[in-house]
């Protein structure tokens, strides 16, 4: 894992320097001003209906309106129904979501729930971030033929994967024509575990790597929000955010430039939420 007012206006002060009119001829003479007063508006400028005085150049300064930038930050995209999502194109490709809200039928969701919650082992690893150790608010769970790194965390190679997952790895092969070697498996014990921003583009997972993701268990909201584009400063605040309740049962398959372009989480909930397992199947390179 590598580690919203909806407008801005950048606003410049904006103007330059004009030539002077001189003042029309046809003016009443009763109003017209006197010797000096004429000078000075000649010379001058009206500025906040007072006559301000210019006296070298002759020019005075038009104010212009602020020319205004307005960034708009796209519309929240909320995925609930199955199908396939690009969520976006750059120039290294598309950011494909396909997503099947009922992949494994909810009994059979049910047993794989209890298999996985009693058979992992599952453990409280801790990210290292700036030299720091942080317990990572969730459990977790590695099966691969390689060790996995993300975060300051190594998972060690471990290639025993139970009868079940190898089960699921099988069904999720047949359905996506890939051949997955690993998965990630997440426990969320209650709605205060979660997983921040991140995005799976760790070296051993190559370029775009395709992830598929399976869920047990009560229901959490996927978020993805779009990173800035090279160049531009990682400022979140205007970037698209997508998000999808993953629902016990359901796949979610990343593909393309998913990890590149965009970063994911599971948000901590402030309402209850029951135990949640979610297993990414990813396919992993030696280092
Ligand atoms: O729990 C989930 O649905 C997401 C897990 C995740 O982001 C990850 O394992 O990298």
């Amino acid at each position: 894992m590598s580690s919203s007012s909806d407008k801005r206006r950048r606003a410049r002060v904006q103007g330059g320097w004009a030539a002077p009119q001189r003042p029309k001829k046809s003016s009443a003479s009763s109003s017209a001003p006197s010797e000096p007063e004429k000078s000075r508006i000649y010379e001058g400028q009206a500025w906040m209906g007072k006559i301000v005085d210019q006296p070298t150049t002759g020019k005075k300064f038009i104010y212009r309106e602020p020319e205004e930038e307005i960034r708009v930050k796209p519309p929240d995209k909320v995925i609930t129904k199955p199908g396939v999502y690009d969520i976006s194109e750059s120039e290294i490709g598309t950011s494909r979501l396909r997503f099947f809200p009922e992949f494994i039928e909810s009994k059979e969701a049910d047993w794989f729930y209890d298999q996985f919650y009693q058979d992992l082992p599952w453990r409280q690893r801790s990210d290292v971030k700036n030299g720091e150790s942080y317990l990572q608010p969730r459990l977790t769970a590695w099966f691969g033929e390689h060790p996995y790194s993300y975060s300051g965390v190594t998972h060690d190679k471990n290639s025993e994967m139970t009868p079940a997952l190898r089960h699921l790895k099988a069904r999720l092969e047949e359905a996506t024509g890939y051949k997955f070697n690993s998965v990630l498996a997440n426990l969320y014990r209650d709605g205060h575990d979660h997983v921040p921003w991140h995005s799976d583009d760790e070296k051993s997972l190559r370029s775009q790597p395709t992830i598929a993701s399976l869920s047990f268990g009560d229901t959490r909201n996927f978020e993805l929000r779009k990173k800035a584009p090279p160049g531009e400063d990682a400022n979140y605040e205007y970037a698209q955010h997508v998000s999808m309740p993953l629902n016990q049962g359901s796949l979610l398959i990343m593909e393309g430039a998913v990890q590149e372009d965009w970063q994911h989480r599971i948000p901590r909930e402030y309402h209850d939420r029951g135990p949640r397992i979610n297993l990414t199947f990813r396919i992993i390179y030696p280092d």
